[in-house]
């Protein structure tokens, strides 16, 4: 039988194999939208509880053990594609030893709602769940149906029921409590207590064909400046953050609220460094508050470049355009600005030429450092739904090569891939970038050079013996 009164929920980051990104200086995040929906059911709900089992180092044996213990009534689990296969065996375990109400959301489960449910979830709320959550909990409290909360999928007499999809995605609000984690436990690049990454915003206004954000969030908001400001400076007060990175998917969205937080952090004294993701247009777009962020802090600026031709932007639906990347390349480099261009590689007319003028392109812009990213399937693209039945979903890592082009092999690509990380890395024009570079961005470079030599000789390795 399972639970009809919610009066303690446990939110269960799971044990997550390793995906490559360990190599290039890893990760441990906070947990977002678990810290997101604690704040939005604190108040009905007598313990919330979070277990983040990679940055707590909790084994899948100790995690049962745990939960066999606090028996809490609903237990929130989040997936994204390349474990989720370990999170339906995980669920098998955890049914076998509780009658807790058992729902999912994020990334994987929000499009593959119905895999999820056959795999064991008793509900799914899809996309932003501040609103369906605490909805979900109060239906079940008053033993009413779902069915009229936008955004889920529950159970009825043995039938899946799909909700409609909420017109409004949910407004977002500013973590106040930090109590239910460890910060110190989390950081990015610099494995350092006094770094960590910070969410302050949900989706994007553009639509590029490879990317699901803006589907899978909806409407574009964030928080304000006052409110990043009061999160980063109690992070730095309390517990002694002084490094932040910002992964919203355009931090840049909006220029006033940019301007207003560099503001905010030139007066407040604060020594902290911070780097953030954006699009090149945005650079050029708001090139003043983009000199103003250097000095209020700012080291480092993540650029989806993508690609070297206009035809090729344009098949991405990428709206920028060559000159934009490259006026955007020469703000940043004035102002001394390190840059992180990411591209991706593998479209599906893509052959060694293609590469080669990737590579070209990458290496003519110099930027500090570079990603080649394979277009990979992720769901909610079409790319997915034309390639599922067929993927090995532990491979969907934006590491590893999925799928193969017209005129390459996946192994080929991936050769190729780390060839091009080898010829950019080991370039005089990238050495002396380097050692202009700003002393902070010196020593996150040095730290991947180390890690990413490893990832060089794993993935050399790998083509040698298990191809
Ligand atoms: C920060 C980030 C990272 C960080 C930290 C990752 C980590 N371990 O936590 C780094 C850079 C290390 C990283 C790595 C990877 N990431 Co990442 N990452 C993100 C990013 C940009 C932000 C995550 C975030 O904080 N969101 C904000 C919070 C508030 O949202 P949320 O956690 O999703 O939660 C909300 C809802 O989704 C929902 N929800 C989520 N889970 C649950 C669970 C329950 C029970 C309920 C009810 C609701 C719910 O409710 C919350 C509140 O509304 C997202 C993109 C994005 N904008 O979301 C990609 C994203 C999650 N990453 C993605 C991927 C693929 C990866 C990597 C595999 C590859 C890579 N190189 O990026 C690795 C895997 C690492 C790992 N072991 O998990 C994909 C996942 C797509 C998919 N279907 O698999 C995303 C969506 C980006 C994309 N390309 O589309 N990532
Ligand atoms: S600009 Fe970035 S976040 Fe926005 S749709 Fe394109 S790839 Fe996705």
């Amino acid at each position: 039988m399972m639970k009809d009164k919610i009066n303690s929920v446990m939110f269960i980051v799971p044990p997550k194999p390793a995906c490559g990104l360990e190599f290039a200086g890893g990760g441990a995040h906070p947990p977002y939208g678990f810290l997101c929906l604690a704040e939005r059911i604190k108040g009905k709900i007598g313990k919330v509880s979070i277990v983040d089992c990679p940055a707590q180092k909790i084994s899948a044996g100790r995690l049962l053990k745990i939960i066999k213990r606090e028996q809490p009534d609903l237990i929130g689990i989040g997936a994204i594609t390349y474990h989720v296969k370990d999170v339906y065996d995980l669920l098998a375990k955890i049914k076998a030893i509780t009658d807790a109400v058992i729902v999912g959301g994020g990334p994987h489960l929000s499009y593959e709602y119905r895999e999820a449910m056959d795999n064991g979830f008793d509900a799914i709320c899809r996309f932003s769940a501040e609103e369906s959550l605490p909805a979900l909990i109060d239906s079940i409290n008053k033993g009413t149906s779902p069915g009229d909360i936008a955004g889920v999928v529950y159970r009825h007499e043995g039938a899946v029921i799909v909700t409609r999809r909420g017109a409004d995605s949910g407004d977002i609000f500013p973590i106040g409590n930090w109590e239910l984690i460890d910060p110190s436990r989390y950081w990015w690049w610099f494995r350092s207590p006094a770094n960590i990454s910070l969410n302050t915003s949900r989706g994007c206004q553009k639509s590029c064909n490879f990317c699901t954000l803006p589907d899978y969030w909806g409407r574009s908001r964030r928080l304000t400046a006052a409110q990043v400001f009061a999160m980063v400076s109690l992070l730095y007060k309390k517990y002694g953050k002084r490094c932040f990175w910002f992964t919203d998917d355009d931090f840049l969205v909006d220029s006033g609220t940019f301007k207003e937080l560099c503001r905010l952090f030139i007066e407040s004294g604060m020594d902290i460094h911070w780097g953030f993701q954006t699009r090149c247009s945005g650079i050029i777009r708001h090139k003043e508050a983009i000199a103003q962020a250097r000095k209020a802090g700012a080291f480092f600026v993540l650029l989806g470049v993508e690609t070297y031709s206009n035809d090729r932007l344009g098949a991405l639906n990428k709206d920028i355009s060559i000159s934009e990347i490259e006026d955007a390349g020469g703000i940043i480099d004035k102002i001394g600005l390190p840059s992180w261009n990411s591209f991706i590689v593998g479209l599906p007319q893509d052959g060694y030429a293609q590469l080669e003028e990737t590579y070209r392109f990458a290496a003519k812009l110099n930027s500090l450092m570079v990603t080649f990213t394979p277009l990979t399937p992720i769901p909610g693209t079409r790319l997915w739904e034309q390639n599922k039945k067929d993927i090995d979903y532990s491979r969907i890592t934006l590491y590893d090569t999925v799928l193969p082009t017209e005129n390459m092999k996946a192994g080929a690509l991936e050769r190729k891939i780390t060839q091009m990380y080898l010829r950019y890395y080991t370039r005089p024009d990238f050495f002396k970038k380097f050692l202009n570079a700003p002393p902070l961005a010196k020593k996150l470079i040095r730290r991947l050079y180390v890690s990413g030599s490893i990832m060089m000789l794993s993935r050399g390795a790998r083509a040698l013996f298990l191809r």
